[in-house]
């Protein structure tokens, strides 16, 4: 950001059309813990309309860093620029005029995808929730989400005028928890703004928070992050859908994981998994970047086909 002070760059007016007053939020339930701090169920009333609507509410903790307050203002930044896409987790509102700042988005009722498959495994009297149709379609709606922010470079582009660092990171740190459900099982990628845990000193000095295992080689080995990174990545997702659930190198340490990969090995293929998505998955883990699939391309991939035999 340079001489710049951050808090100007991302500074919140007061006629803010995001911005709610506290007293129209309602905290309820914790969700989980998040990269930045603690996440909850929260409903919002808005002035225009009768009702609450849900939502999850995103908080940082008390005395947190400037640094962590920096990087909360910069994923709202990154979610206003973006706008609002179906496969997507999109923006509520906000609630940064007293401490601790708030991030209001989209609530996601039926949590991270990852869950999700393992609860709907086959159990004694039970079948498998989740069709392999499904998971195609679990597939195809990632795909639509990350082509919308991979086509949406242009805005990490005007991020990187500002912080060259910054946008020279993974734009995306695509592991399961980034991927939620609602209630219509519609997936939503989410934490996109998370570039900054890949960011500064955190990132060089401990490599212990690091998705080593959703990394492409170059990331791991040179550094390296493109929107070709975060398409190596959605092939572990993708053999975590098929796995239902799946715990990727299981039993492989972080630190083996970059050897593992340039001698060649490569996940196994999931029992589930028909012969075309397995292609796909092997293309997005081309040793070359470049010879891995856009997700614009993907998207043709993934879409008609439900309707092929499997
Ligand atoms: O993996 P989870 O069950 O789903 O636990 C994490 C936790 O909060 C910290 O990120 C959950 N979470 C995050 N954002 C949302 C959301 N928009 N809707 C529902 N759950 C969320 C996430």
């Amino acid at each position: 950001v340079g001489s710049e002070n951050i808090y100007d760059l991302f500074e919140v007016h007061d006629k803010d059309v995001w911005e709610f007053e506290r007293h129209n939020l309602w905290i309820g339930p914790k969700l989980g813990n998040g990269a930045f701090g603690e996440v909850f169920q929260a409903w919002i009333a808005h002035q225009s309309a009768d009702g609450k609507q849900a939502c999850a509410a995103k908080r940082l903790p008390p005395g947190a860093s400037y640094e962590a307050h920096q990087d909360f203002r910069a994923e709202l930044a990154l979610m206003k620029e973006l706008g609002t896409h179906p496969n997507v987790i999109g923006l509520v509102g906000h609630c940064f005029q007293d401490e601790p700042p708030i991030l209001l988005v989209e609530l996601a009722e039926l949590g991270n995808l990852r869950d999700l498959l393992r609860k709907g495994r086959a159990s004694e009297g039970r079948a498998q929730s989740h069709s392999v149709g499904q998971l195609i379609e679990f597939c195809r709606q990632i795909v639509n989400g990350m082509a919308f922010l991979e086509q949406n470079d242009v805005i990490h582009r005007d991020l990187a005028a500002r912080n060259v660092r910054r946008h020279r990171l993974a734009k995306f740190e695509f592991k399961h928890l980034c991927v939620l459900v609602d209630q219509q099982m519609t997936c939503k990628v989410s934490d996109f703004g998370l570039a900054r845990t890949l960011d500064g000193e955190q990132y060089t000095t401990t490599t212990t928070r690091l998705p080593v295992k959703w990394m492409a080689p170059e990331s791991l080995g040179r550094r390296i992050y493109t929107t070709k990174s975060d398409v190596w990545a959605f092939g572990v997702t993708m053999w975590e859908i098929f796995s239902l659930g799946g715990t990727p190198y299981q039993e492989y340490r972080n630190a083996h994981i970059l050897n593992l990969l340039e001698s060649g090995y490569r996940l196994p293929v999931p029992m589930q998994m028909p012969s075309k998505a397995h292609g796909i998955m092997q293309q997005c883990w081309s040793m070359e970047a470049e010879e891995r699939p856009a997700f614009a391309e993907l998207i043709g991939s993934f879409t008609g086909w439900r309707s092929e035999s499997l």
